[in-house]
């Protein structure tokens, strides 16, 4: 068991042979299209792995049988189900009765839908239910549902851990690596149906007649699968393979040229789902090279795939020199007042939080201020800043939190009703996931990476979900329904990225990190050329104090906000203590909640992250009988390096923090292991994942 299988490992379960075993199944699809095959083949596959025997397709429904048919079938349509509801991609799954024989129906509006029903009923059973009175129902709540790699053209993954790309860009488009399929099963059993192929970060020569080709190859093979092809798009390719002199969107021979790519792709990819674009951010050209604003480029972009039925998902992820007094201001001002200047079939890409991925951040404020432009969520599933594929984080939890969080805009509106589009009533709406896979055999780097891939899939079709139930069926699903090993892995799981929140940036503290890798501690880091790259300007320590004052006598980043979020966060007495930090600045001395100094709590907040990890070790430890021998070990080795490493950043944070504020460790606190001089000799020159 070395973990190629996720999820979807059909293996028997108890309760599972019994159902099936005392009557025959038989999987009947009266019509065999292509997506329909593939969801009866996967049905095929997990019922005789759950069965332990042959499951065979056949003509007709008898007692028993599984079918698979649109809503449309006749013998769907006389059965009168309430099918209308499931809009286009939903599903319905029910023990109904076909001619007098007890058959369980797998059904929905489009042959998509049926294949997501199949995935339910899979899951339905990998997760401790049987064949008996089945009733699944569910509609996905947001529409675009998409991964997003940062995959380069030359192998490597920017900020992948999992080894180098999936897409052997070298032998496509004729080498079609069967992992392809398995990747497209994978996504589709979590309702992802979309992929965007490259780097945000692009090459032009991503958009050559060679790459579309290759393109096309992969979007053959997931088209059955409900998975759209996507790519990001470099603004300044028609210079760099057009030929011509300018990007300028308003230039007639620029649109022209997009339009003519456009057309190319579409020739090579009729559902071919449009371009991702980063620009004007970190060095990436876009419309402001040319003084025109960002719904200038994505207007220009977004009448080139229009006729075809493409959309646009253009980041506001904009990190440039504009805005020195604070970063995390940047995207909220540039984007902010571009609301309804956009075209309909473009989407603004909004990283969760305003700086960038950290293990805490409070949602972005755009969430809730553009409310005539759709918002895509942007969360990045591989672990950039919270251990890379080494460390044990679920991010359920962070998910969660952002898209629980009170906009502030209307009583009662979260980030999720943003993000479904109900806020507004949008009807085109997105998630995004920075995807963590790679050519790792385990595809991201360690068996529970996988859950994070798993649960950004079943929040991106239901932003309400709760982290706590999809860990529970990823858990029952990735080793055994049985309590004994669902119940300790998921309280391993659930407050593992608190742990991290604590062992790396407690309190609201960001960006700490060392130089470069983004993966040790680097608190001290103060001399390199942008003030905004330092640690030292996120956390502003001295003698006295620490924290980003963010209130009106800071940057003010707080007014971004709806006024009763302002007022919340703006409040040192009212303001999350787990953004404390994020929003002011206050003496070491100032009194927490608990009655201790925010110092004290600070040493207690990185103890209880080390604690955490060490607890972990023993909740695995004592699972050992119960899972294979591989992912165990392999899990187990993981979190000694962790333990090991959070114990790293304590200590170096602390020898750090202490160094500052001159102050001593409370009683009874273990000293660091080294002194600071020795944490700040530690360099990673060959971090993976940094593509530069
Ligand atoms: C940052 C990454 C960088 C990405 C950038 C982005 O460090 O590698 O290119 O985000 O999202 O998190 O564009």
């Amino acid at each position: 068991e070395d973990g190629y299988a996720l999820w979807m490992r059909y293996q028997p379960q108890a309760a599972i042979p019994g159902e099936v075993v005392r009557q025959p199944v038989s999987i009947v699809v009266p019509n065999a299209t292509p997506t329909l095959t593939r969801a009866a083949e996967e049905l095929r596959r997990g019922l005789s792995g759950y069965a332990a025997g042959p499951v065979a397709t056949a003509p007709a429904v008898r007692a028993g049988s599984v079918m698979l048919a649109v809503a449309g079938d006749p013998a769907v349509a006389s059965l009168h189900l309430p099918t209308r509801s499931l809009t286009d991609e939903g599903y319905l799954v029910r023990s109904v009765t076909i001619g007098g024989a007890p058959v369980t129906l797998v059904t929905g509006n489009s042959d998509r839908g049926v294949l997501y029903g199949a995935f339910a009923l899979l899951r339905h059973l990998g997760t401790g239910g049987t064949l008996a009175k089945v009733d699944l129902t569910s509609t996905p709540k947001v529409k675009l549902r998409v991964l997003n790699h940062w995959d380069n053209l030359d192998g490597s993954v920017e900020r992948g851990y999992a080894g180098q790309s999936i897409w052997d860009w070298w032998n496509l488009p004729d080498l079609k690596d069967p992992r392809y399929t398995d990747y497209a099963r994978a996504n589709a059993s979590i309702g992802i149906n979309g992929t965007v192929l490259n780097n945000v970060n692009a090459k032009a020569d991503s958009l050559t007649a060679p790459y579309i080709a290759k393109a096309a190859a992969l979007a053959d093979i997931f088209r059955p699968w409900g998975i759209k092809v996507y790519l990001s798009a470099r603004f300044s390719a028609p210079i760099e393979i057009g030929g011509l002199k300018t990007a300028d969107p308003l230039d007639p021979q620029v649109a022209a040229w997009w339009k003519a790519k456009a057309d190319e792709i579409y020739r090579a990819i009729p559902d071919f789902g449009g371009f991702l674009v980063k620009a004007n951010s970190e060095g990436q050209p876009g419309p402001r090279d040319y003084h025109r604003s960002h719904a200038d480029g994505a207007n220009m972009l977004a009448a080139a795939v229009a006729p075809h039925k493409g959309i646009v998902m253009w980041r506001a992820f904009v990190y440039a020199d504009t805005d020195p007094d604070d970063r995390a201001k940047q995207a909220y001002t540039e984007f902010k007042p571009l609301d309804g200047t956009f075209a309909d079939n473009v989407l603004v890409q909004v990283k969760n939080g305003a700086i960038d991925f950290q293990p805490r951040e409070p949602f972005h404020p755009l969430f809730g201020a553009m409310p005539k432009t759709p918002l895509v969520m942007e969360f990045q599933i591989t672990k950039e800043y919270l251990g890379f594929a080494s460390h044990l984080a679920y991010l359920g939890p962070l998910f969660q939190e952002v898209l629980d969080a009170p906009t502030g805009v209307k009583r009662g509106q979260t980030v999720a009703d943003v993000v479904d589009g109900s806020a507004e009533g949008h009807r085109l709406t997105g998630m995004a996931g920075v995807a963590n896979i790679g050519r790792d055999r385990d595809w991201t780097g360690s068996p529970f990476n996988q859950a994070n891939w798993y649960v950004f899939g079943r929040m991106a079709w239901d932003p309400e979900a709760d982290a706590d139930t999809i860990a529970r069926e990823w858990a029952a699903q990735t080793f055994t329904p049985d309590p004994a090993v669902v119940d300790p892995v998921v309280a391993m799981m659930m407050g593992s990225r608190e742990a991290v929140v604590d062992y790396m940036t407690p309190l609201g503290l960001a960006h700490l990190m060392a130089t470069g890798h983004h993966y040790g501690p680097g608190p001290w880091v103060s001399d390199l050329a942008r003030p905004e790259w330092n640690p030292a300007y996120y956390h502003r320590a001295d003698k006295q104090g620490i924290g980003f004052d963010r209130t009106r006598s800071g940057s003010n980043a707080v007014a971004q906000y709806a006024p009763p979020v302002a007022k919340r966060f703006a409040d040192v007495g009212t303001v999350p203590e787990r953004d404390l930090l994020w929003f002011h600045h206050v003496g070491w001395d100032r009194r927490m909640a608990s009655g201790r100094t925010l110092w004290e709590e600070m040493v207690r907040h990185y103890d209880a992250g080390v604690g955490y990890v060490a607890g972990m070790r023993q909740q695995w430890d004592a699972l050992r009988p119960r899972i294979d021998a591989e992912r165990w070990e392999k899990t187990a080795t993981l979190l000694a390096i962790q333990e090991r490493e959070a114990r790293w950043w304590r200590d170096a944070s602390l020898a750090y923090w202490m160094s500052v504020n001159g102050r001593a460790l409370p009683a009874g606190v273990r000293a660091p292991e080294h002194d600071l001089a020795w944490y700040k000799a530690q360099n990673f020159p060959r971090a993976p994942g940094h593509t530069g």
